[in-house]
């Protein structure tokens, strides 16, 4: 009798864990932005959503300001599945997936609008494909503007005015060698260490939007501004592969629109945040210098996409269906 009552509890103990276990995921996620960052602020509600739609059974933990490591790191870490979720820029992914490396040819769109246009159509599909198969699975894209250069001692308005300076660039071949045909030094180097970098002088200068410029603070330390916004990359909620697919469909369908909904959200505080980083660099000092003809840049680049054509020749019908986007 004992054994019997015994032999059924741990038998319905072990059904209870099976049950619990069966769809359960506790995610971890990366994100390298600080506090009150749209991003931040926007995965922060991908977590809340995520625990909502699926009815607590995938839940985040989201750890922000790069405190589990360098992007390049994490990449490495999500597609391992040591972590499952990243907020990455497709900057530092390019290298790893070569259909996501056309969004990092320089001026490959025409603008944000545009950019998005391209991820929503066959373009963003053969893009995400090539993701997943890499595993990483993108959710949804979030916006990240446009980059510009930004230095300490003169406004950039030619190609000349990059001559001999020292520009650190995200990880990847595509921007060392912008850097090199506009006559620069370029020198990749984790986000962490640019502020330090450009303090001391180890660069003269470094790209990024306006938010990332103002909430790092090298403004601080990089007072000109020229608008070549030579770089629109987007950035992705990004999911390990294998951990999505072991989800049952209704519990990925659920994971997907969490992470549009905070796309949603993203974008538009990204547009607020656009306009108050630049008010609030101006504000600090910084000079914005508008460059008037951006024709000499763009010309520049043609051996970086002869470079990127030569190591994936097939993908040259992806750069012309981005073109062809209207
Ligand atoms: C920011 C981007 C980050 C990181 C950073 C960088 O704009 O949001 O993910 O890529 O730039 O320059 O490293």
């Amino acid at each position: 009798m004992f054994e019997k009552i015994t032999k059924s509890l741990v038998g319905a103990a072990a059904l209870a864990i099976i049950a619990v276990t069966a769809n359960a995921a506790d995610w971890r996620g990366w994100n390298i932005h600080v506090e009150g960052y749209p991003n931040t602020v926007a995965m922060d509600k991908f977590a809340e959503l995520l625990a909502e739609k699926t009815g607590g059974e995938v839940t985040l933990q989201m750890f922000h300001g790069g405190t589990l490591g360098s992007q390049p790191d994490a990449v490495e870490q999500v597609r391992a599945g040591a972590l499952e979720i990243g907020n990455f820029n497709l900057g530092p992914i390019g290298p790893i997936v070569a259909e996501a490396n056309v969004v990092s040819l320089p001026f490959v769109f025409k603008d944000v609008p545009h950019m998005f246009r391209v991820l929503d159509s066959e373009g963003g599909a053969a893009i995400a494909e090539g993701m997943a198969a890499k595993g990483l699975t993108p959710l949804a894209w979030y916006d990240a503007g446009a980059r510009s250069f930004y230095n300490g001692d003169k406004a950039i308005n030619t190609p000349a005015d990059v001559q001999g300076m020292k520009v650190r660039v995200m990880n990847n071949d595509l921007f060392t060698g912008m850097i090199a045909q506009l006559g620069g030094n370029p020198s990749p180097m984790a986000f962490a260490e640019v502020y330090q970098a450009l303090k001391t002088g180890v660069v003269d200068g470094a790209e990024n939007n306006w938010p990332s410029y103002e909430s790092t603070g090298h403004y601080e330390v990089a007072g000109y501004y020229s608008l070549s916004q030579h770089l629109i990359i987007p950035e992705c909620i990004c999911v390990n592969t294998d951990a999505f697919n072991a989800l049952s469909a209704d519990m990925q369908a659920a994971v997907t629109e969490a992470a549009q909904e905070s796309a949603t959200l993203q974008r538009e505080l990204w547009a607020a945040r656009e306009a108050a980083s630049r008010e609030a660099v101006e504000a600090g000092g910084v000079i914005v210098n508008e460059i008037a003809d951006k024709a000499p840049f763009q010309d520049a680049m043609g051996p970086v996409y002869e470079a990127y054509f030569e190591t994936n020749p097939g993908l040259r019908s992806l750069v012309e269906l981005i073109q062809a986007t209207e």
